[in-house]
């Protein structure tokens, strides 16, 4: 079959603003790999990193005559979603239209409302999207295919959950069918992302994987994740690589063996990931430093122990405050992801963290502002307590205020944010951690000339966006 995966566009792009990230859809080049696997002909549409909008899909659409047209859905890329797959279906009646994601996963039912979507595919898609396209193809009974949410002679028919995979016998993502060129990072950096691992046990109230996968965490074999680097570097000559996992550190023992087998094989690569554990000794962090992993991205959320103990998020300040030093010692880039207005926070709260925003003075900091996504928990308090007062998901993107806490209203926590942008890169100490880190960086090889122009371009534009705040 030919078959169309789209990662849809959102309102706001944080992460590209800030730090020049523009990251691939991973999840559904793994569903594409599983397709190719299956003997299926699969493209992909990235719409925000080729910068594509719907009038282009739609002539795409026509023009590569598609069985099924399938998008990711994310609470924030709803609109769009409902938008690619209206479009499809008015292209041609016969397309068979499919969602997945996290937003689709946990409100499979509300997405169904959209009378041009044919099936959720709720969790991973790997095993099921080939099993649902099989039956299909075949004209079988959708009622045998584990994991899926879909309509029968009207009704919206919700099928058992389909079982996780087994993460080391995945094939490797179809990024061949991918704009690889696009994807960057500090606007310079060619990137490739990976996923080392699946799931987290921990139970934060506000989290979608939480919610859709249990807390549950499964690991990838060492081996087989320096495989991959070894892999993308050598096929997608990329400039640096960030793991894009849920909880890459959860397992300490694994991350030194992932180091020692980086450094057993030579591998000489520029590497980050997002830290949801947060390793605390030095000697761990060196271990790191010395293998290539030189930008760190720490949620500390909030400094509120408050806000911490009712969000459920395993913090401990003195660590974090420990963490950043040491990493900075180490010549770390360290991004500090930080939430403000937090239910039961009040303006001298979030005062609070911003400062400690400025006091940790890494080289970059995001601020969100809380959402409270569908199927969560922190949802479900949220909406008891009247709390939610914004109802376009497309503002869900953590850049739009959404609760208002006892003490906050939406007006403010803008304000808020916007403050704290401005109080924390209007700093000196700005310029000068990040003249250190670029001292480094090119006494270290990592920058070169070629990555000059892409770099200025996005610090021009990052400083343009801010002075107009
Ligand atoms: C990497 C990541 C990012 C990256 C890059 C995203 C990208 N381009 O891929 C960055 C750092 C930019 C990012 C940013 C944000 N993210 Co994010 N991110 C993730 C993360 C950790 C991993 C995504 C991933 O690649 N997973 C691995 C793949 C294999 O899994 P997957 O994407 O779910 O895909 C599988 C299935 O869903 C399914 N599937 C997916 N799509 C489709 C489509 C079809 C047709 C089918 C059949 C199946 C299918 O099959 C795939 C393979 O099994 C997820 C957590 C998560 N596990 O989803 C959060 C997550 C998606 N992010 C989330 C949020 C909230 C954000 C932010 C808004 C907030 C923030 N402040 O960080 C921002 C803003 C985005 C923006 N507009 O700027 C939430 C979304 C919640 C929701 N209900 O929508 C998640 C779920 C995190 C969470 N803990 O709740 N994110
Ligand atoms: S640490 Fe991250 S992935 Fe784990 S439950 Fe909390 S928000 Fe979700």
């Amino acid at each position: 079959m030919r078959i169309l995966l789209i990662h849809p566009p959102c309102e706001e792009e944080i992460y590209q603003r800030f730090l020049g990230l523009v990251a691939p859809p991973i999840g559904l080049a793994y569903v594409a790999a599983a397709l190719e696997n299956d003997g299926h002909e699969v493209m992909i549409i990235d719409m925000p990193a080729e910068a594509k909008d719907i009038d282009e899909v739609k002539e795409d659409i026509e023009r590569f005559h598609l069985d099924v047209v399938g998008v990711y859905c994310a609470t924030y890329r709803v609109n769009h979603a409902n938008e690619v797959i209206k479009t499809a279906k008015e292209v041609d009646g016969g397309i068979k239209t499919l969602m997945g994601g996290p937003h689709a996963s946990l409100l499979a039912e509300d997405c169904m409302k959209n009378e041009n979507l044919d099936v959720v595919v709720c969790g991973e898609g790997e095993i099921t999207t080939p099993e649902l396209i099989h039956t299909w193809k075949c004209g079988g009974d959708l009622t045998r295919v584990k994991g899926i949410v879909f309509r029968e002679h009207e009704q919206v028919v919700r099928n058992p959950p389909r079982e996780l995979a087994d993460v080391d016998s995945l094939p490797y993502p179809a990024r061949h069918l991918l704009p690889m060129d696009k994807y960057k990072l500090f606007g310079t950096f060619k990137l490739g992302t990976m996923i080392s691992s699946r799931g987290c046990t921990y139970g934060c109230h506000y989290c979608s994987v939480a919610a859709i996968y249990g807390r549950r965490w499964r690991p990838r074999n060492p081996k087989r994740i320096v495989d991959e680097m070894e892999y993308l570097q050598k096929n997608y000559d990329i400039d640096a690589l960030i793991f894009m996992d849920d909880n890459f550190d959860l397992n300490k023992k694994r991350v030194m063996m992932l180091c020692d087998e980086i450094r057993e094989r030579g591998l000489d690569i520029l590497w980050g990931y997002q830290s949801a554990s947060v390793i605390k000794d030095e000697e761990t962090l060196k271990k790191l430093r010395n293998v290539g992993c030189r930008i760190l991205t720490y949620s500390i959320e909030t400094s509120s122990r408050r806000s911490i103990d009712v969000m459920k998020k395993k913090v401990d300040m003195q660590q974090v405050r420990d963490v950043f030093q040491m990493s900075r010692k180490l010549g770390m880039i360290r991004i500090a992801n930080i939430i403000l207005g937090l239910p039961g926070e009040a303006k001298k709260d979030v005062e609070e963290s911003i400062e400690l925003a400025k006091a940790l003075d890494p080289e970059y900091a995001l601020f969100f502002l809380p959402a409270p996504y569908p199927g969560t928990k922190f949802y479900e308090t949220a909406e008891k307590m009247g709390m939610i007062k914004e109802l376009d998901w497309s503002k869900y993107d953590t850049a739009n205020p959404i609760i208002e806490t006892e003490q906050l209203s939406l007006d403010e926590l803008r304000e808020l944010n916007k403050r704290a942008y401005m109080e924390f890169y209007l700093r000196p100490a700005i310029i000068k951690n990040n003249l250190k880190i670029l001292y480094d960086f090119i006494k270290e090889g990592y920058i070169k000339p070629k990555h000059v122009p892409g770099l200025m371009s996005y610090v021009l534009r990052t400083s343009f966006y801010l002075a107009r705040l």
